[in-house]
């Protein structure tokens, strides 16, 4: 398995290192950056664990010892899925420390994508949580560890029978003082792609890039040392932790709050309790927390920015953030791929409300194409396409889904149809892949498709995203079942749930039809089928009823 590399042209890389943005720190280094800087000030707040800056890098060279230790050697993959808990960001920054490479796993993640993740990331070991939102990991991960060859361990934070017990790591070892030697080029961590086609795909981010990235956010989203963040979304997206997230309130000295959920009855008195000033969350959170807000009696007043993104908001939406919590609304278009836009603090209300901002970089090249590859002319959307200091130029092993997501000149397609309105702000309008984005969680439809094919039952299947009006999109799946055969939506739920996938991936209605239109060649073009389905039973004019999935 070859080391992920993510490689910039030579004469970009050297203008985003002649421009500053690239520093040239890797993590381990920043790690000691920050320790040094803000030492004593309280770095992070998980449950009962308090840590100030020394305590957390301490905390981190104790598990990057234990590492080194075991023989984990310097760019080994290691799958991280764990929960907001105390272990988060120590065991992130350990790894770092230790010059290994996280790939992060999010908790809702089951044994598929699981395997999925360590095949192809080559991965040499799993942490996992003993347990979340009752479902027990231990099990999955001895699953995992026997699916896969080059996975030797799994690390579990809790009673460890026969796995390997996290806090283990941290005994016997005397904690690592200076950080494993890595480039601030190389690879630092794989994300995971939402994606639009099959499986997740890998996203190699560089120390270099990264860092940037948070490191100027925190700017835009004027998080300072007298800020706390609060955590709500699970750590390992993209948005959490650097959009400004837990990094970039990290890299300027304030408090991290890590809140088990994201529900108003679990963060609000965490709100009030730490004056939380700055919180992320997508729009169906968003909306939750007004719903509630007015109800509490928790204090939630030391709010000051409230990043919303993921999916979009809706204005009406949007303009109700001030009002009802009090605190300035900041939209965030982001992509675990790269490209952050960002509205800004300071700008009027109209743009607040009714865009997605502008990106991070000067150095942000946005380009709007219509589907054959031609600019659109100002003021007509077209199909976001993107590159800059901290856009990626490639997934990890991917060839093909490479040559699909990146156009000549290295720009990365996001898929979606954008507007860039005269100010330079951006609207999203829609998107040109077939995916869906349930409550920010992305779906590849063909993903779906293909489990629900995979049942014997089930002689085809075509996955639509459906407006929601609390979730943004839900999915509908159309189901053609083969002649004789019966299966009622419930137990195809049931099938897929069995079959060791995210909950979020299982379809939130299933529509049997009787078969499907093919093309004048009597082929099935996936795309428009699923765009003539939708625009039969979900178009708001031609709107019919139809048979309903069973909850
Ligand atoms: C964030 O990252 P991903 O990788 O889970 O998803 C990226 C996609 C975008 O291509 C877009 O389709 C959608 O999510 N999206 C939005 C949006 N923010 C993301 N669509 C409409 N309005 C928005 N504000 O979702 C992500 C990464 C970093 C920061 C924030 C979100």
């Amino acid at each position: 398995m070859s080391a992920p590399t993510q490689i910039w042209p030579q004469d970009f890389a050297q203008t985003y290192r002649d421009k500053g943005y690239w520093r040239g720190v890797t993590f381990g280094e920043w790690l000691d950056e920050i320790a040094e800087k803000y030492g004593p000030a309280t770095a992070m707040v998980a449950g009962d664990t308090q840590l100030s800056y020394t305590q957390l890098r301490s905390a981190a060279q104790l598990y990057s010892a234990g590492f080194v230790a075991r023989g984990y050697q310097p760019g080994a993959r290691v799958l991280v899925q764990l929960p907001n808990t105390a272990q988060f960001l120590p065991v992130v920054l350990g790894l770092f420390y230790a010059g290994l490479v996280p790939v992060y796993v999010l908790p809702a993640h089951r044994l598929r994508e699981v395997v999925h993740l360590a095949v192809g990331s080559g991965a040499r070991a799993l942490i996992v949580a003993q347990s979340h939102e009752g479902f027990d990991y231990a099990p999955m991960a001895r699953d995992a560890l026997a699916q896969c060859p080059d996975l030797q361990e799994a690390f579990i934070d809790g009673a460890a029978d026969d796995l390997t017990s996290l806090t283990a790591l941290t005994h016997d070892t005397a904690p690592l003082e200076q950080p494993v030697a890595r480039a601030p080029g190389d690879v630092a961590f794989l994300q995971i792609s939402g994606g639009t086609t099959g499986f997740p795909k890998l996203i190699p981010r560089t120390h270099d890039d990264y860092i940037y990235s948070f490191e100027a956010s925190a700017q835009i989203c004027a998080v300072t040392a007298q800020s706390s963040y609060m955590v709500a979304l699970p750590a390992a997206h993209n948005f959490p932790m650097s959009s400004p997230g837990f990094l970039g309130a990290l890299s300027v000295g304030a408090k991290v709050v890590f809140a088990l959920s994201p529900a108003p009855d679990t963060a609000f008195p965490l709100i009030a309790a730490q004056r939380i000033t700055h919180v992320g969350l997508v729009p169906p959170l968003a909306l939750l927390w007004m719903q509630a807000a007015p109800k509490t009696t928790h204090d939630l007043s030391s709010l000051q920015v409230l990043n919303v993104g993921g999916a979009k908001f809706t204005p009406e939406a949007a303009a109700r953030v001030k009002p009802v919590l009090g605190c300035t609304l900041q939209q965030v278009f982001g992509m675990a791929e790269g490209l952050v836009n960002y509205t800004r603090l300071d700008d009027p209300q109209d743009v607040i409300i009714h865009t997605q901002g502008r990106p991070i970089c000067p150095d942000d090249e946005i380009l709007l194409l219509a589907e054959d590859g031609t600019p659109t002319p100002p003021g007509v959307p077209g199909i976001l396409h993107t590159r800059g200091p901290y856009t990626i130029r490639g997934y990890h092993n991917a060839p093909e889904a490479n040559h699909r997501s990146f156009i000549d000149g290295g720009y990365y397609c996001t898929g979606d149809i954008v507007l860039r309105r005269p100010d330079g702000n951006l609207e999203v309008q829609g998107r040109a892949g077939d995916h869906i984005n349930r409550a920010g969680e992305k779906v590849s439809a063909e993903e779906i498709e293909d489990h629900l094919i995979a049942h014997e039952a089930v002689f085809d299947a075509a996955v639509v995203s459906v407006p929601d009006t609390f979730l943004g999109e839900r999915s509908c799946a159309f189901v053609v079942l083969h002649d004789d055969q019966k299966v009622s939506p419930a137990a195809l739920k049931a099938f897929m749930r069995a079959r060791d996938i995210a909950a979020f991936k299982i379809p939130d209605q299933i529509i049997f039809t009787a078969k499907f239109q093919t093309t004048a060649v009597g082929k099935v073009d996936r795309k428009s089928l699923r765009a003539a389905l939708k625009e039969t039973h979900f178009a708001p004019q031609t709107a019919k009823s139809t048979p309903e999935t069973p909850a």
